[in-house]
């Protein structure tokens, strides 16, 4: 991998990536640099009338070399949109908007997917191993050595730093540190303990804050998020970690509630793997009390001035499929309302929604009077934040003109709402991030909001040279965070963005096909490479002077 002086040299031409560059991401066409550079003269020299029509005809003139690629169709499409507004504007913006040197810019990891070592040490089996061990992932693969990083995390922390980050977001495998005997009982474990000690001792060396996620997934084999007594577990669990690792300031409960009970226990997509229409609440209810109960006790025994405790929402906000349509625009809020609302309206308002009440019925457990108290005090502004996930932006529409009756998809007269990089779900739509940033800021008023991950995997063709030459994920990250910008100005207190992700990783029910990382990793060999998107960010931030 190039050492920090090489990318110090390469970035002079990277922290400008034009539109020209980002279409390269899709042509592959040798040349790029040269044509790079004339491109970013000219840019400097013309007008922005004039920059539309060029970029339009280069966009046109590539087509035919490109025809091959079965995403070219909306490629072509999503490229139209992106040549509409200049590179340079939107990272001036950026600049401008983030000069603030306190403002929090990281990468993430989560354990299960990067670290491997399953067995080692003394760590004892999630749920995800159980649930990938019995094939449930894409082609049977698994996490058993994912990134390798148990055993590699020096080299990639010394990325993170050389990337420029001042912040690094983690998780930690809770049956490394505290595992499980047949008993069910929890006992600490000293390797495993040392493990994240030995990392977070590195990062305080390198002048790298931590923002330490408890519960990204692994739960303990043995464990259901649907059995009460989860909660108990996870309080021990939680006043062990914060007991054991005084040097974390940043704390989150859990990452993105939404998916792990959805996709877990309605979906069936995600470990533990049961399907069912209502089960979804059963696990966020008591992931709920969990929060609240960690959130006390963290404010009883473990705060002290300056320590942050967060929950992290994952949400893509949506556009009404037909914006003249007023159900449609009502849809809007009430998708956001079962979407977010689900999580943050108990803890910023201390109860669910009315609307997911009255949707749900009996189906919806309920917070006793002590609960909801509890749950209040989790937003406290003292030591709250509100970490927010975010990714593609999707249309709703409401069913049969009946607006809390969703719909969601992806296309509309035949295209798509955005470039599509999984047809599933993620499509690029800067423009959701700013809405939902607003949404979030006007509904909770939280203290401040941490973008906890944004980014985007490779849109279909994986190999190497295309996939390390990422711009379109360079594109991606700057059209996001010039949204980013403009929720700044608009006094909204966002004060850090962290990219997912720091590598390419184990991606859940996806397996390795889908690679989000600014840093490549050969599966194989476990070599890391930098991805273009790296030396953009180290572009980037050595100009904002992280
Ligand atoms: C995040 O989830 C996770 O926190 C992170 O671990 C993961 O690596 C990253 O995103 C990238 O996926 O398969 O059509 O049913 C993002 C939120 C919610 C997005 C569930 C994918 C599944 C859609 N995810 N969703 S589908």
């Amino acid at each position: 991998m190039p050492s920090s002086r090489e990318l110090h040299h390469e970035d002079e031409s990277l922290g400008l990536c034009t539109a020209e560059s980002l279409e390269e991401g899709f042509t592959m066409t040798p040349g790029v640099e040269k044509r790079r550079w004339s491109w970013k003269l000219l840019g400097a020299l013309v007008a922005a009338p004039a920059v539309l029509l060029l970029g339009r005809h280069l966009g046109a003139s590539s087509k035919a070399e490109v025809k091959a690629d079965p995403l070219m169709a909306t490629a072509d499409w999503a490229l139209s949109r992106d040549l509409t507004t200049d590179d340079n504007q939107k990272e001036d913006l950026i600049r401008e908007a983030f000069s603030d040197p306190s403002f929090m810019w990281g990468c993430a990891t989560s354990a299960y997917q990067v670290e491997g070592a399953w067995n080692e040490d003394g760590r004892t089996p999630s749920i995800w191993d159980k649930f990938t061990h019995a094939g449930r992932a894409f082609k049977g693969s698994n996490g058993d050595q994912a990134c390798d990083y148990y055993h590699r995390w020096q080299e990639d922390l010394d990325r993170v730093a050389q990337y420029g980050f001042n912040t690094y977001r983690f998780s930690i495998s809770w049956t490394r540190v505290f595992p499980m005997d047949d008993q069910k009982n929890m006992y600490p474990n000293e390797k495993g303990i040392q493990f994240y000690k030995n990392i977070l001792h590195y990062l305080s060396k390198k002048g790298i804050r931590p923002l330490v996620t408890m519960f990204h997934w692994d739960l303990p084999e043995k464990l259901d998020w649907l059995d009460e007594e989860v909660v108990d577990y996870f309080v021990e669990y939680a006043d062990f970690l914060l007991t054991t690792f005084q040097e974390v300031d940043w704390w989150s409960t859990f990452n993105e509630p939404w998916t792990f009970c959805t996709m877990g226990y309605a979906l069936g997509l995600h470990a533990p793997g049961k399907q069912s229409k209502y089960l979804q609440y059963q696990c966020g209810h008591n992931v709920l009390r969990a929060h609240a109960r960690v959130v006390d006790l963290f404010r009883r025994r473990h705060f002290r001035m300056g320590m942050k405790i967060g929950l992290v929402l994952n949400y893509d906000f949506p556009f009404p499929k037909d914006p003249e349509n007023p159900h449609d625009v009502d849809a809007v809020q009430a998708d956001a309302v079962k979407g977010v609302g689900w999580f943050a309206d108990p803890v910023y308002k201390g109860d669910y929604p009315e609307l997911l009440k009255e949707s749900l019925g009996e189906h919806l457990p309920k917070f006793t009077e002590e609960e909801k108290n509890l749950l209040l005090q989790a937003s406290n502004p003292i030591y709250n934040y509100y970490g927010l996930n975010t990714y593609s932006g999707r249309y709703v529409e409401a069913v049969k003109n009946h607006s809390t009756w969703t719909k969601q998809s992806f296309w509309k007269d035949g295209e798509p709402i955005g470039f599509p990089f999984i047809h599933a779900w993620l499509y690029k739509v800067p423009q959701e991030i700013l809405l939902h940033l607003r949404w979030v800021n006007e509904r909770y008023g939280p203290p401040s909001i941490l973008i906890t991950e944004n980014g985007c995997s490779d849109p279909g063709n994986t190999e190497y040279e295309y996939t390390v030459n990422d711009w379109h994920r360079v594109g991606f990250f700057r059209d996001y965070l010039a949204k980013v910008a403009e929720a700044r100005m608009e006094g909204i207190p966002v004060i850090g963005y962290t990219a997912w992700a720091l590598i390419d990783n184990f991606e859940w029910a996806d397996g390795y096909q889908r690679r989000f990382g600014i840093t490549y990793n050969d599966f194989g060999n476990q070599k890391r490479t930098p991805k273009k998107s790296a030396e953009w960010f180290q572009g980037l931030l050595k100009r904002i002077q992280v």
